[in-house]
């Protein structure tokens, strides 16, 4: 009985001394693993008398449970002080500022169409947009352009491919967003004053062209909207956007096959010191085509030519972001070169400014 009682003061100690989960383990091997004395204590009752055995065996067994009892109370103090440990030394300070994280920036195509939208939705213009892939007739029937026009013959169209046997006309990729503007027309009927901006396509690669660039076009048709109306609002559009106060356009008569009349509008310029300034010079910068919506455009978009009449104009984006912001190089526009997007992108948030005349 003496010896048990010394085993349990022995080995409680011991318990309640463990600094750690193998000291603990230790213990437990050395009173209750195979070759532990209390196991061995147990083996031993097989050799004792009917009477030893029964109060040696209760007691070992009052042991052995109070010696586990301990043990599971010790594992789990360790557990709690182990969290304890992490938990005053792995925290995070929640108020810290945030690392930087490394940011794109805006393309500066997309950033002026952002400017030409909000310009033009301050004069009542609303969005409107359509498939890049068109039908022949939105792309070019429906625009008074006659099969036999140089425009639909040319190699500038990128045919779509038909199945063998498949004998309908094939399809196009936009050569212009005027067919946005016939579909327009057509779901919103007159009156209507809206802008397409996007991509269009054109086979053509040089100094000044890519096959894919960007183009708004712009339509404001009405009861009574004359050529009148088409000045003030591109005055006023070449006004916001250049942010000269001052600005001169020179309407040059002109032709297209959907506007009737038709102008191509310059803008007054100088290139002193080889620098491009906008709104000021002896000199005249081509930057958009424009007319009276074609009576025969109207009728095609389901818009009766009697009772409605409009403008129309269209220009490129890619070209006002260079004459604006100092680009030199169109086809860079396209090269996804993350030097020249960092050097030439605008921030998320930024208020756009004028920029320093590109060289000629
Ligand atoms: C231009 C020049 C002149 C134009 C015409 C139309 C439509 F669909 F309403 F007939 N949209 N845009 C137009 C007119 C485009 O681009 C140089």
């Amino acid at each position: 009985m003496d010896g048990i009682t010394g085993l349990r003061d022995k080995y409680l100690t011991a318990i309640a001394a463990a600094e750690g989960e193998t000291a603990l383990e230790e213990v437990r091997l050395a009173a209750l693993g195979k070759k532990g004395e209390v196991s061995g204590l147990m083996r031993s009752l097989g050799g004792m008398t009917a009477e030893e055995r029964q109060t040696a065996g209760p007691a070992l067994n009052l042991l052995k449970d109070d010696l586990t009892e301990a043990l599971g109370a010790a594992r789990a103090r360790l557990a709690d002080a182990a969290l304890d440990a992490r938990l005053a030394t792995e925290w995070r300070d929640v108020t810290l500022a945030g690392r930087p994280a490394a940011q794109g920036t805006v393309h500066p195509v997309s950033q002026v169409t952002e400017e030409i939208v909000a310009i033009f939705a301050d004069l009542g213009f609303s969005v409107a947009e359509g498939p890049q892939v068109e039908s022949d007739w939105y792309n070019f029937d429906a625009l008074n352009i006659p099969p036999e026009h140089p425009a639909r013959q040319d190699h500038d169209t990128f045919y779509m491919a038909r199945a063998g046997g498949d004998n309908r006309p094939p399809h196009v990729l936009r050569t212009h967003t005027s067919p946005v503007q016939i579909r327009a027309m057509e779901s919103q009927g007159a009156p209507i004053r809206v802008i397409a901006p996007g991509r269009v396509y054109r086979a053509d690669y040089d100094q000044t062209h890519t096959p894919m660039f960007h183009q708004v076009e712009g339509l404001c048709i009405d009861r009574d909207v004359s050529m009148a109306n088409l000045k003030w609002v591109l005055e006023e559009f070449c006004r916001a956007f250049f942010e000269v106060d001052g600005v001169e356009l020179k309407f040059r008569a002109s032709h297209f096959p959907f506007t009737e009349p038709s102008a191509e509008v310059d803008i007054r310029c100088s290139w002193a010191g080889g620098q491009l300034r906008i709104g000021e010079g002896d000199d005249w910068l081509e930057i958009l085509g424009s007319g009276m919506v074609h009576p025969k455009v109207l009728r095609a978009a389901g818009v009766d030519p009697d009772e409605w009449q409009g403008f129309a104009f269209g220009m490129g984006i890619d070209r006002l972001a260079m004459l604006k912001y100092g680009i030199p190089d169109l086809r860079a526009f396209f090269d996804s070169d993350l030097r020249w997007l960092r050097h030439y992108g605008f921030a998320a948030l930024d208020v756009p400014t004028l920029q320093a005349g590109i060289s000629r």
